[in-house]
């Protein structure tokens, strides 16, 4: 079997304890077949340091981690300039907030050929590479021209967004050219598949050979839907163990009669926490019974905090936190407990089944794998009910759960007191449901079904000319 090359902007050493599902997941894939895990270090350069100095290599069993440190000037263009002020705030349909004309795309693609350089070195010619995410659009296409005629796929974690968004982007034609460097390009929802296809064929002229494989550029590229899920037998028995037990237990005593309302995700303008809030508050004022009976529990965890459109997100939520507390809180009852922090991975389990009602309802997302963690921690003869945005990418998998649009805040009010009174049946018939639909499609599915489709891929000319940057 051919070795598996991972690539992804941060590497996680899938054998620590805080690694989440997807690094313990690609961390299985790797040590099954051996492999090597390449990325950022996290480290910034310190002045003066000599750049060979910059890459490490470290073996663990059949994995070797190997890792690259950027310059401060490498990491604020690359990381906060392009990927998260342009990329990142387009594909989430946010073009207000995208940082266009600041020129980040120069650190972009230096680092992207520093990557491919170092990564070069350690290629063998029969390597299957998997690159993540949108950090690394051009990878293959800078590995191709340094003459790397490797299988490539790459697979994109967030939403692909529609094709006049995408083509507010000055460099958008080049992003689309440089997915046809890779044998297979993977999405979350078929959603995502559909604004990459009418991209290629309407903006850059690809042909649809059938319903995967587009030919452009010189290339054949194939490309499906691939929906990410979570390891559902390891967090059903992350639930039952002492920390998540422990959790439940001292949350259960402290909000004794009360029924738990929870959202849980990084602080991001993407998940509509702002919107969350405004329902809630119509929630108490249209429905006043809720009022002393019913706590919204919100963790964000730090996410982002050198970019503006964050941290002024930060002190929106404070501030509508206070309002709602302010208005509606009592001497032994606050509505909204909220909190800046992470909460250890092996505790969040017992704060999900705890809950009555998990509150997940993005703007906009890939796919969200809260939405499916809360499913897998519930006890099935008595859980609670997933509201869901239907922008999030899971929704076109989980259509048991409560469907909202999170910018009708009224119907998401009414849609957060459907599922507050939902009776026992509906709750266990569509906790059923929706438990049948990400066993079918669990991580390890996600994973095999990529790498299978990658393998499979047919053979081209991998040696593309580089496109011109726009
Ligand atoms: P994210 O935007 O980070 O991921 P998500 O899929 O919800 O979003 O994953 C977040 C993970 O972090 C979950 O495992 C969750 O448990 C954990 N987490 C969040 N807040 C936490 C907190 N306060 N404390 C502890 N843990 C917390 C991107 C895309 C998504 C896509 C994933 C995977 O934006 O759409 O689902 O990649 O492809």
């Amino acid at each position: 079997m051919p070795r598996l090359v991972i690539v992804s902007n941060r590497v996680a050493d899938p054998r620590r304890p805080s690694a989440g599902g997807l690094a313990v997941a690609l961390g299985d894939a790797l040590q099954g077949r051996g492999g090597l895990w390449f990325g950022w270090s996290g480290h910034i350069i310190r002045e003066g340091q000599p750049v060979e100095e910059a890459l490490h290599v470290q073996q663990t069993g059949s994995v070797t981690l190997a890792t690259v440190d950027l310059s401060q000037e490498e990491h604020d263009g690359y990381y906060l300039g392009y990927s998260n002020g342009v990329l990142w705030p387009v594909f989430h349909n946010r073009l207000d907030l995208a940082d266009l004309d600041a020129g980040f795309v120069g650190s972009y693609r230096r680092v992207n050929q520093l990557f491919a350089r170092q990564l070069k070195a350690l290629l063998r010619p029969d390597d299957i590479v998997w690159v993540h995410d949108y950090h690394l659009i051009p990878l293959a296409l800078e590995l191709r021209t340094l003459g790397c005629a490797q299988r490539m796929g790459f697979f994109l974690h967030i939403p692909m967004p529609p094709p006049l968004l995408l083509a507010a982007i000055p460099q958008a034609d080049w992003l689309v050219r440089a997915l046809f460097s890779y044998n297979l390009v993977g999405f979350q929802s078929q959603g995502d598949l559909a604004h990459f296809a009418s991209y290629a064929e309407v903006e850059a002229g690809a042909r649809r050979l059938d319903g995967q494989r587009w030919q452009a550029y010189g290339r054949t590229l194939q490309a499906a839907s691939f929906p990410i899920g979570i390891d559902v037998d390891d967090f059903a028995a992350l639930t039952h163990a002492a920390e998540a037990r422990d959790m439940y237990e001292r949350m259960r005593q402290a909000y004794a009669g009360r029924r738990i309302l929870l959202g849980v995700e990084r602080l991001d303008y993407s998940k509509g926490l702002p919107q969350r809030f405004k329902a809630f508050a119509k929630l108490l004022k249209n429905h006043p019974e809720n009022i002393r009976s019913t706590t919204l529990i919100q963790i964000v965890s730090p996410s982002r905090e050198a970019l503006v459109s964050y941290s002024g997100l930060r002190q929106e939520l404070e501030s509508l936190t206070g309002a709602l507390n302010g208005d509606y809180g009592e001497l032994d009852w606050v509505p909204v407990r909220y909190m800046h922090r992470n909460v250890a991975r092996r505790r969040l389990p017992g704060l999900y089944r705890l809950a009555r009602v998990a509150l997940v309802t993005p703007l906009r997302d890939g796919m969200n794998l809260v939405a499916k963690e809360f499913i897998a921690a519930q006890d099935p003869a008595d859980p609670g009910v997933l509201v869901l945005s239907r922008f999030a990418g899971a929704a076109e998998q989980l259509k048991e759960a409560l469907l909202v649009n999170p910018y009708d805040t009224d119907g998401t009010c009414e849609t957060i007191q459907q599922a507050l009174h939902m009776p026992l049946t509906e709750r266990q018939r569509r906790h059923q449901k929706l438990l049948e639909r990400i066993r079918a499609q669990d991580v390890h599915w996600w994973r095999r079904t990529f790498l299978e489709a990658l393998t499979a891929t047919q053979g081209d000319d991998h040696r593309v000319a580089l496109p011109s940057l726009a």
